[in-house]
């Protein structure tokens, strides 16, 4: 029986995650080159079957799809630039985090070039990478997509919201601008706590199960955002004001700076000076947009 070819690989840019995707693919049995701007940084994955590659043109001419997984959208440039001519007529998946116009800029220059251009918001941390819970995201070429699925979830769960470039890392950032004010409640939290003795972890410990029970809510918030409508007969923001209010005097009390916090507050004074204070937490979304 004829074997099936598995379509060959390059990887661009073996930081920490470059390094766990090109590990992933190797785990596939297919060809896999890697290649990195400064040298040295493949010797595990030679030794375990990739080929290492010095010269960045050799090594995008060795690969039929080109994974990019650099620092940046100036470094995915710096290192694309100069081998445009030798990517024509090839599939480019750009894992590399970029803003979503610096995505679409990318689509466009690809386009330039003949290169069928798919990007992606990798959601896991390196560890994480062909393990379960591990996604990343993708927007731009379908046809890249589909045709690398295999390849893509070797890596990580794979989801495709549509062919505007940007959308990959719209949803991206989405996401990490909920992770980061998650993380940043949890240390002002932290803060507060530590001003009576308590150990962050211990503070770890009942935060995690208070915002597990919390984030159950978020369905609920998205359905009322998406109706339009505020009106709500509890907990409306003038309530909040009140809580928001106390919680200032108890951080600024602690010595905790309102770096956090602060905003918040802003935010419900604002909508409750305006006149919607009976409103819900929820209309917040649309002082916001
Ligand atoms: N690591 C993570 O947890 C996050 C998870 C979510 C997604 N990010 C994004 O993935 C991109 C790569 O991240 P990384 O962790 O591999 O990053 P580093 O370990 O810092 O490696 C950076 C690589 O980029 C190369 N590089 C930087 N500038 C240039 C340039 N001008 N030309 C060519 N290559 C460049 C660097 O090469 P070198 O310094 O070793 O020569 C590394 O290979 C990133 O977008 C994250 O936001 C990861």
């Amino acid at each position: 029986m004829a074997e099936i070819q598995q379509t060959s690989v390059t990887v661009l840019g073996l930081g920490a995650m470059g390094k766990a995707l090109a590990s992933a693919f190797l785990k596939t049995g297919r060809p896999t080159t890697v290649w990195n701007r400064t040298p040295g940084k493949d010797t595990d994955l030679v030794a375990a079957g990739a080929v290492g590659i010095a010269a960045v043109d050799e090594a995008v001419r060795a690969g039929e799809v080109i994974v990019v997984v650099l620092l940046d959208h100036a470094s995915v440039h710096s290192a694309l630039d100069p081998v445009a001519e030798q990517l024509s007529g090839k599939q480019v998946i750009n894992l590399t985090s970029t803003a979503p116009e610096e995505a679409r800029e990318l689509a466009r220059w690809a386009e330039r070039h003949g290169i069928d251009y798919l990007d992606g918001g990798i959601m896991a941390v390196p560890p994480m990478i062909g393990q379960p819970g591990a996604s990343i995201l993708y927007s731009g070429s379908r046809k890249v997509f589909d045709d690398n699925r295999e390849l893509l979830e070797s890596a990580a769960a794979a989801d495709y919201f549509g062919d505007d470039a940007g959308l990959a890392s719209t949803w991206d950032f989405a996401l990490l601008s909920n992770m980061y004010a998650m993380f940043a409640g949890f240390l002002h939290g932290a803060a507060l706590v530590r001003s009576t003795g308590a150990a962050a972890s211990a503070f770890a410990e009942r935060a995690t199960a208070w915002v597990t029970a919390m984030a159950q809510l978020m369905p609920e918030y998205g359905r009322i955002i998406d109706s339009g409508d505020y009106t709500t007969e509890v907990q409306h923001l003038a309530f909040h004001k009140a809580a928001l209010d106390a919680i200032v005097r108890a951080s600024r009390d602690a010595g905790v700076a309102l770096d956090v916090v602060g905003p918040i507050k802003n935010l419900i004074d604002r909508q409750v000076a305006d006149g919607h204070g009976a409103l819900a937490f929820e209309r917040t979304f649309e002082e916001l947009r």
